[in-house]
């Protein structure tokens, strides 16, 4: 049965349990970041998919896009209120989509380091309220490696975060791999989070409005984990570890079907870009990811997602303030599952991916 909606504006706290509740996909903005948004956003050099996301949230005056620029840009008392009012203990931040990956190179490496010193001081602020993911500059594959370095030594950020393509190229390009080689080197997952769709894929989703966090960002996110698999990425790096969210971005619905058909492409030589790797599709998002439930409270599809990926790999996830539901929390807290399990889903799987204390 799916769900009702629950109600956006409802205050029913979720009440007290005996597990903290760690929320792993949560956003922030800091307002540097929309002044460079706002140029290129007016300078005509942003991207069609770009305008229509950011472009939408930094200039509806819609409730919701009100409401989410506000929630993105506070670290601080109205974040911590919003915390409180749905029950989550900690929130691991992210830098919000498509962060420094629209920007040219030169600026995305430098406000990287901008954001990641942002988001280390609001940690500092709140230390236990608030974890986060460190942002990077694809486009600068090397400065990004260099920057995992100083955000994990550094900075103690406990991930990297990418939204997806970076100008319409992908991870699996062996020309970003110094990033793999860096996440690796240093233990620390790489969360693929949505991007906006590229250019070149944009136009049959957005002339029906299907290209946003309703479908179009789960079909270009879980066609990027997939190139990332298929291109042998594990292989070359056996340590690597990936998080991806919106329930695997319903990969583990696909994993058969993927397994299938991968053996069947390889084995008729069908195309130079699909060449054999060491293991099965299905092995592969079992072994190097992690899944975290981001805006899917349904707990049919967090069971099967368990059963897929075992109970060590599902982690919790609100995505706000794309998805400020606090009935979820509740909703979720009442599954039928052993309380371990759920302290396992909300709390100490989150605390091993991203070793927070
Ligand atoms: C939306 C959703 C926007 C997600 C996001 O970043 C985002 C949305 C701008 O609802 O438009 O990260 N999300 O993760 O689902
Ligand atoms: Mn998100």
């Amino acid at each position: 049965m799916i769900p009702t909606l629950p109600d956006p504006a409802s205050t029913r706290r979720p009440g007290q349990v005996p597990y903290k509740r760690i929320a792993t996909e949560e956003a922030f903005a800091p307002p540097e970041m929309l002044d460079i948004y706002r140029r290129l956003l007016d300078g005509g050099d942003a991207d069609a998919g770009f305008r229509g996301l950011m472009g939408f949230y930094m200039s509806s005056p819609s409730e919701r896009a009100q409401h989410i620029m506000r929630c993105l840009t506070d670290l601080d008392a109205l974040r911590l209120q919003h915390m409180d009012e749905s029950g989550i203990d900690m929130q691991v931040l992210a830098l919000t989509s498509p962060g420094v990956q629209v920007m040219d190179k030169a600026t995305a490496v430098s406000f990287a380091r901008i954001a990641n010193d942002f988001l280390a001081d609001a940690i500092r602020r709140h230390p236990t309220r608030f974890a986060g993911m460190m942002a990077v500059a694809p486009q600068d594959p090397q400065a990004a490696a260099k920057e995992i370095e100083r955000g994990v030594t550094q900075l103690g950020l406990h991930a990297v975060v990418i939204n997806s393509h970076t100008k319409g190229e992908y991870l699996s390009d062996p020309k970003f791999w110094d990033i793999f080689a860096a996440a690796e080197a240093h233990d620390t997952p790489i969360y693929l989070h949505p991007n906006a769709l590229p250019v070149n894929m944009l136009q049959p989703f957005q002339e029906c409005g299907l290209d946003g966090a309703i479908y179009g960002f789960g079909v270009e996110t879980g066609l990027h984990a997939m190139r990332i698999i298929t291109a042998g990425v594990f292989d070359r790096f056996p340590k690597l570890r990936m998080v991806i969210g919106h329930m695997g971005e319903a990969l583990p619905f696909w994993a058969y079907r993927l397994d299938y058909m991968h053996r069947a492409t390889v084995k008729s030589n069908r195309y130079d870009s699909m060449k054999p790797i060491k293991k099965r599709p299905s092995e592969y998002l079992r072994e190097h990811f992690y899944i975290t439930n981001s805006g899917v409270a349904w707990e049919p599809a967090v069971k099967f997602t368990q059963a897929f990926m075992g109970m060590e790999r599902v982690l919790y996830a609100m995505d706000y303030p794309y998805q400020y539901a606090v009935d979820e929390v509740g909703m979720l807290d009442a599954m039928d599952l052993p309380l371990e399990d759920k302290a396992r889903f909300f709390q100490t799987n989150a605390q091993a991916v991203f070793k927070i204390a």
